[in-house]
């Protein structure tokens, strides 16, 4: 294969919603380009970007494909995403290493929910980005109104850089107004013929003209003053100002085309390699320490990973853009991550599952190599002595999550090694070890994403695994002062054991100062402190520990004892086993004996005490609150709201933002269970949403009775 140069380079991300047809867009593009000789369908489970088992299975990507084609002397970059929301790490990872997103909308629907949450990343990244309407063939496409809803939603940067003459059926007409000719594609699709445009059109045509005329003009300073001089621009001139309003994101330019039919397709390619922005017309990124990295053939040479997939029987594949210089075979690098030096033996290009052996690839290309020793996803690798890194790919928060366990016995190594891989393929998946709840909980983007999960684990690990509800990490505390004594005494044969600890336990504020005197039984007691110690505790929330023992009553070597007691009971809550937090706690006197007290006496005392104390000191069950953001059609709102309502969240606000309402939530944990799924049977799947931690809140009075009991029960089966 022809090694491609810097300027011959366009890399692009395939987005949109599910079934807008990308992946046949992508499979056309390989066809056009001679990359295949037959194009694949989607029902047929055959083609070159949907490989994967699982993809022929659901008749749906599931993982981004890397893929290119060829097209007049110029190499295409294609990353072809998934469109669901549940595998957005596709996405994202996707927009990381091109340079324009083609956002493919289905002309029988026009702007959908998958439509507005990846615009809303390609925003996020500041790329350019443009709109290709496909199924034009389909006898329910209806072109004008897909400008309408276009326009409403992303306002005056949509331009028609082409029409439709005519959709449904017999699709086959296309006004190209950058070029200003009629495209007539033959029956069964590809090269089209080139003509003038009608005299019917031409009035349309020269209106959408004018307006694409100004609006590159506007993009650059330069033209401006031709255009105000001369009334026009000539080709090269629209071209270059076309380029500028795409990087700026002033100009968001609409293609005709019909994936199935292979329509309007090679005149898009044209545009692809014609106007949209190569690598290094894009601005430079920065490393970690703030380093512009130009896109040059002859900086240094380093790569970025963006993916790495596993796959049967080659192992680990790790894909990558050259972000700068040129990796040639059996080229030595540094993982500036891992600090391990690579060999890379070998490198590919890949059209799917195909990899295409090539010699050297240049700063701005897009490959992938395999048998790396410790390299996976974000690494950065360059030539030793640079020691530059790129910021990591930015993946969403989860949004939900669930318990899982293997259902025979010795199988936990497995599932976790084979947890493990998955998140390597996919980031989004994140899977924790609970010590705290005594589960492994996998946390991903929806319900979908975790079934696919488990379908790895049945049919790629053969593993047999339930998922079952996951646990809330609860948090304990109290609400008022309590004070406890205990006397832990033991007497048999030999050396007896001895402690006793008589303690005050408080709820912890912020700032507030050291204790003199308690109330204990209605009377004052005067205590002064001889010792202070303060924990950030691992599971959030604070302890302090004073020792205000006087007279000797307990010797100091025994103080750390009594402490070790308390947290473990803090370890273990007193009411339902959860972690405590926020709590003062003033050891005041005790007794001890000469021969029988030793530290487990005191620790068991200190626990004691401590449990007692915390029971009688108004004890509270904290439950995790989320921050939630919903954006719902107005014509759901409500019903989204009352939902949440019956969730026990509390709505904080609602807006309007870009056509959808949104409404800010707080929502426990607890109630959020399957809400991804709720949400998209409320509003035909038509909304989105986020989560995040906020913060702990107490859990109402009868929530708090059903854990306590719940747990009771529980603690005495065991
Ligand atoms: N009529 C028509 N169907 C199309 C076209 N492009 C894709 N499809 C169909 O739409 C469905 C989804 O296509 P696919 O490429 O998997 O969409 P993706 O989910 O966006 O990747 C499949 O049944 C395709 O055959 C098109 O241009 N016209
Ligand atoms: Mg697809």
């Amino acid at each position: 294969m022809k090694v491609y140069q810097s300027n011959q380079i366009k890399n692009i991300a395939v987005l949109g919603n599910s079934k807008s047809g990308k992946t046949l867009l992508a499979e056309t593009m390989l066809f056009n380009g001679g990359i295949i000789e037959r194009r694949g369908e989607i029902e047929q489970g055959n083609t070159v970007s949907d490989y994967r088992k699982i993809e022929q299975d659901y008749k749906s990507s599931i993982f981004s494909s890397v893929l290119y084609t060829e097209w007049k002397d110029k190499k295409i970059n294609i990353i072809d995403a998934p469109g669901s929301d549940d595998f957005i790490g596709g996405v994202i990872s996707a927009l990381y290493v091109t340079d324009t997103a083609l956002i493919v909308i289905n002309s029988q629907n026009g702007v959908e929910v998958g439509t507005e949450i990846h615009s809303r990343y390609v925003e996020k990244v500041n790329k350019p980005m443009a709109f290709v309407i496909n199924q034009l063939d389909h006898d329910k496409a209806n072109f004008e109104k897909n400008i309408e809803n276009l326009k409403d939603r992303f306002g005056n940067q949509v331009i028609l850089a082409q029409y439709s003459v005519e959709c449904g059926e017999g699709f086959n007409k296309i006004i190209d107004i950058i070029s200003m000719k009629l495209y007539t594609c033959p029956a069964g699709g590809g090269k089209p013929e080139i003509s003038e445009i009608p005299e019917a059109e031409m009035g349309k045509a020269k209106d959408l003209y004018n307006k694409l005329v100004e609006k590159a003009a506007e993009s650059k300073e330069s033209l401006m003053e031709i255009f105000f001089e001369k009334e026009a621009l000539t080709e090269e001139e629209l071209i270059s100002g076309l380029q500028a309003g795409l990087v700026q994101r002033e100009i968001y330019p609409v293609f005709c085309v019909s994936a199935k039919k292979n329509v309007g397709i090679s005149r898009l390619m044209d545009i692809i390699t014609e106007i949209l922005p190569l690598p290094c017309d894009m601005p430079a990124p920065d490393t970690t320490e703030g380093e512009k990295v130009q896109c040059n053939p002859a900086g240094a040479p380093a790569i970025f990973i963006f993916k790495t997939s596993i796959e049967s029987h080659i192992g680990e594949i790790n894909y990558f853009k050259v972000m700068s210089g040129v990796l040639t075979e059996s080229i030595d690098l540094v993982n500036n991550n891992t600090y391990s030096k690579e060999r890379f033996a070998q490198l590919f290009v890949s059209a799917g599952k195909n990899r295409i052996k090539v010699e050297k690839l240049v700063a701005g290309d897009i490959g992938a190599t395999v048998k790396l020793k410790n390299t996976k996803t974000n690494h950065t690798l360059s030539l030793s002595g640079k020691d530059w890194n790129f910021p990591f790919i930015e993946f969403p928060n989860p949004k939900y999550r669930t318990a899982i366990k293997p259902l025979s016995e010795g199988d936990e190594e497995k599932l976790g090694e084979s947890l493990n891989r998955m998140h390597e393929e996919d980031p989004t998946i994140i899977i924790e070890y609970s010590k705290e709840l005594k589960q492994i909980i996998v946390h991903g983007q929806g319900e979908h994403h975790l079934n696919i999960l488990k379908w790895h684990l049945d049919n790629v690990f053969k593993l047999n695994t339930e998922f079952i509800p996951p646990k809330i990490p609860y948090r304990e505390t109290i609400t008022k002062v309590s004070q406890a004594t205990y006397r832990h005494k033991k007497q048999s044969g030999g050396a007896g054991q001895f402690g006793e600890v008589h303690l005050v336990v408080e709820p912890y504020v912020p700032d507030m100062p050291n204790p003199t005197y308690y109330k204990v039984g209605g009377q004052d007691m005067k205590v002064s402190v001889r010792g202070k110690e303060e924990f950030d505790l691992p599971w959030g929330g604070k302890l302090i520990y004073f020792n205000c023992i006087v007279g000797g009553a307990i010797e100091a070597r025994f103080i750390p004892a009594i402490l070790k007691g308390l947290m473990e009971k803090m370890e273990d809550g007193p009411l339902t086993g959860s972690y405590a937090r926020d709590v003062r706690v003033a050891v005041y006197d005790g007794k001890m004996h000469t021969v029988d007290s030793n530290d487990i006496s005191f620790r068991l005392a200190g626990r004691n005490a401590f449990k007692e104390a915390f029971k009688n000191a108004g004890p509270k069950i904290m439950e995790p609150i989320y921050d939630i953001e919903v954006y719902v059609p107005s014509d759901r709102m409500g019903d989204v709201i009352s939902d949440l309502t019956t969730r026990r969240g509390i709505v904080l606000g609602m807006s309007n933002e870009k056509g959808y309402e949104k409404i800010r939530a707080k929502v426990p944990l607890a109630e959020m269970n399957r809400y991804s799924t709720t949400l998209s049977s409320l509003t035909n799947g038509r909304a989105m949403y986020n989560m995040k931690f906020a913060e702990y809140q107490q859990v109402p009075g009868e929530i708090q009775d059903k854990l306590i009991k719940a747990f009771e029960a529980q603690d005495q089966e065991e």
